[in-house]
């Protein structure tokens, strides 16, 4: 046997970021496992994660930096030195500022703990056009705590699943669509007896373990809120003393929900009004204890702010904000009494020019929606957007409607994509910049909020196997070319880590023994009455302020989701437990274990279209169509047909995957503008397909 040593690091293979302890033999991998002095993770990892050694070793992925050598997406490439595909970006950059500004530079990225990084290069380079992928995924959440609690968003709140009683899940598949500590905390919590209620439109994994599962009609859950509030107030089962004390607007919200009764709601919904009654009436028992979780799948229809609102405005009825067993408000390093990280930004002048979609007409609440990028791109308003990286962001396989997005994105003078794989949107780029992988680099140190805030560190396991960088130098480099390397001076990532460290009494030695630093001893909690929020009353506000200057209601009135047509179903998806997205179907172990995706579809709607199980079916939707083996079930309402995204690979050097499967975004034909109106996440469950017999 060779030296062996181990690394604490962070596993890379989803955004979720699990701490991992990595044992590197002579230099090579041999082992990845969660991170055992993680009290909430206690060794464990998933599928995905353990799968990172395959990931690592595949030569299915770029080498070295490439520029387009022929029309873009025809898949030629030229082989570049660094300097060579740097000196492409940095003199097509040039002019475009030039031409149009330095708001012209427009960067999205999977956010998370390290975007001081991408925020501060786009700083230097004098561009306030920074992006995240949140329109698909959580915004509309995210909006929604926002207008009630003043807060950026859904992670300003940590779920005290442990200790909690009772766990209301709205389309949050947590067993398949996982974060391996989330899955832990709420298997203990359900060991000590805690009740599970899910709510899906097709039985998961997370429907075999629940105590109630309702089987609803997509779309419809907000129905189901509507009457849960409605039975509540009129009950009285909610936390008198917190309500009156904590928020404003308690009065109208009664008078709105009057007409909403749980007998309205079971037409909506397909679910029984007693058991909508029962459910308001033993949540009410159970609390404060109760965790009603706003999920994510809300986020995709046209009524999902308001959705996710409701579900907020539930755990503030149940009085479980700051208490065991609820949601806790999450705390940085100052509720800690530390003092934060340094920012990289923090000695770049202010840009002056307003984000692109600042100025926008007809935009939902906030600022920084994806989709209005796209927007800007496609008119040149309110200004002109020129030059896109997308960095550990695949737009092309994520947003909907890939066609029309290539569409959009020929407006671009230069496209980059910085990745691990070959992605799609990078097969359309200008550039792929090879990133070095989570194993191969490290990262600038991360905060986590929570109960007990920390600091964390990706740290390098082994040397990169290919001509690769990792990011921090890679923006380091094309700042220095860009003539802005006074703002980024680093020469290695230990003058990174030095500089954010500076002041906060922790030094890079102190994440040697388990990786993190934690910056309290015990979970921080304060006095749950005293909670002062950040909204202009500095109350939970039922009735918000800021919606009502935007120009939005507080409440609003429900519509019914539409019906899909004889023969034609609401395509919904969601994910597997052992793929990530679009970025792991050609990773020889999850390929194997799961290498194409089938459609759900009901068994007697599939009878009454002469459909067997296994039978190959033609899915199609405005001009796209294609096939895909039927898994026909009673599990899924009628009413859907269900497929896992991030299948379909059209890139043929992913040899395993290429072409397996269907891509559920190529049905979503004419979507990539359709969004709610308030969250601004994009409606992708606003698709309809028509399915035959192939
Ligand atoms: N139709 C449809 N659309 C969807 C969804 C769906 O289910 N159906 N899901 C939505 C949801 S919830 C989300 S969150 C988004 C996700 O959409 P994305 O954020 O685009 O997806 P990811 O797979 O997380 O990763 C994006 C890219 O990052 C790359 N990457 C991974 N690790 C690294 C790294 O270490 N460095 C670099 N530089 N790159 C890396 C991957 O190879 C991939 O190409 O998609 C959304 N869009
Ligand atoms: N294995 C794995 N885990 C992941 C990820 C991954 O890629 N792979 N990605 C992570 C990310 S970025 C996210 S956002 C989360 C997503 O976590 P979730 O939102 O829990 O996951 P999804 O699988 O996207 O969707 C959950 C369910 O929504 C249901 N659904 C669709 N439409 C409707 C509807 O109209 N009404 C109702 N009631 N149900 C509906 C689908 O049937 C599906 O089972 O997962 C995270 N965890
Ligand atoms: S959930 Fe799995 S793939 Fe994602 S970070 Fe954790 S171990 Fe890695
Ligand atoms: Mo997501």
């Amino acid at each position: 046997m060779g030296k062996v040593s181990s690394v604490y690091s962070m596993c890379g293979m989803c955004a979720v970021r699990c701490p991992i302890r990595v044992e590197v033999e002579d230099g090579v991998v041999r082992w990845i496992e969660g991170n055992p002095h993680e009290p909430g993770l206690r060794g464990s990892i998933c599928a995905k994660g353990s799968a990172g050694v395959a990931f690592e070793y595949d030569s299915e992925r770029p080498q070295y930096p490439m520029i387009r050598d022929g029309e873009r997406g025809s898949g030629t490439w030229k082989k570049a030195t660094w300097d060579e595909a740097l000196d492409y970006i940095a003199e097509k950059l040039k002019d475009v500022i030039k031409k149009y500004g330095s708001k012209a530079i427009a960067l999205s990225d999977r956010s998370g703990p390290f975007t001081d990084l991408t925020t501060s290069f786009l700083k230097a380079l004098g561009s306030p056009n920074y992006f995240n992928h949140d329109d698909t995924c959580a915004k509309n959440v995210d909006m929604a705590c926002r207008s009630l609690f003043g807060f950026k968003g859904r992670g300003d709140f940590s779920y005290d699943f442990t200790n909690t009683k009772h766990i209301i899940l709205y389309a949050r598949n947590v067993f398949e669509s996982l974060q391996v500590k989330e899955v832990n905390n709420i298997l203990d919590a359900l060991d000590k007896g805690a009740k599970l209620t899910y709510m899906d439109c097709r039985a998961t994994v997370t429907a075999s373990k629940a105590d109630r599962f309702f089987m609803i009609r997509p779309g419809t859950t907000y129905a189901i809120n509507l009457a849960l509030i409605n039975v509540i107030l009129k009950e009285r089962l909610y936390d008198i003393d917190f309500v009156n004390r904590m928020t404003t607007g308690l009065t109208e919200l009664e008078s709105f929900v009057a007409p909403y009764t749980p007998e309205w709601a079971e037409k909506e919904s397909g679910i029984p009004a007693q058991e909508i009654i029962n459910l308001a009436r033993d949540v009410s028992n159970d609390k404060p204890k109760v965790i009603f979780h706003p999920g994510w799948m809300l986020s995709r229809h046209t009524n999902s702010f308001y959705d996710s609102r409701a579900i907020y405005i539930l755990n503030v009825l149940m009085g479980n904000i700051e208490t065991k067993g609820g949601l806790i408000v999450a705390k940085g390093p100052a509720d800690a009494g530390r003092k934060p990280l340094n920012s990289l930004g923090a000695k770049i002048p202010d840009v002056k020019d307003k984000i692109v979609d600042a100025e926008m007409k007809d935009k939902p609440f906030g600022t920084g929606h994806v989709v209005n990028l796209y927007k800007a791109i496609k008119t040149g308003e309110p200004y002109s957007i020129k030059a896109y990286f997308a960095y550990r962001y695949d737009p092309i396989a994520s947003l909907p409607d890939p066609e029309a997005q290539k569409k959009v994105l020929n407006n671009l003078d230069l496209l980059v994509s910085i990745d691990v794989n070959y992605s799609q949107t990078g097969w359309y780029s200008d550039v792929i910049l090879p990133e070095s992988t989570y194993l191969e680099r490290s990262n600038i140190i991360g905060t986590v909020k929570g109960s007990k805030p920390s600091f964390v560190m990706r740290r390098q396991a082994i040397a990169p196997r290919f001509d690769s960088k990792p990011a921090w130098e890679i923006f380091t480099l094309i700042a220095e070319k860009m003539g802005a390397s006074q703002y980024f001076p680093y020469k290695s990532i230990e003058d990174i880590w030095n500089y954010q460290l500076e002041g906060t009494g922790v030094k890079i030695e102190d994440f040697n023994a388990r990786g993190s630093v934690s910056l309290a001893k015990d979970p921080i909690f304060k006095d749950r009455n005293e909670l002062k929020f950040k909204t202009p009353s500095g109350k939970i506000e039922f009735v918000s302020q800021e919606l009502t200057k935007s120009g939005f209601e507080s409440f609003k009135q429900y519509e019914a989701p539409l019906k899909p047509e004889k023969g034609k179903f609401r395509l919904i998806f969601g994910r597997s437990a052992v793929h990530t997205h679009a970025q792991s179907q050609n990773n020889i172990y999850l390929n194997e274990i799961m290498p194409e995706n089938v459609l759900w579809i009901n068994e007697k709607e599939a009878k009454d279209l002469g459909i067997n199980d296994g039978d190959i079916v033609e899915v199609s939707s405005d001009g796209f169509s294609g096939t895909i083996k039927a898994k026909v079930t009673p599990y899924i309402h009628p009413e859907a047909v269900f497929m896992v995204h991030g299948f379909g690979n059209e890139i043929p050097l992913k040899t395993r995957s290429y072409k397996k499967g269907l891509s559920d975004n190529k049905f979503q034909i004419g979507l990539l503008e359709k969004t709610d109106p308030v969250g601004g996440g994009v409606a992708f469950n606003e698709c309809f397909v028509s399915i035959k017999k192939g």
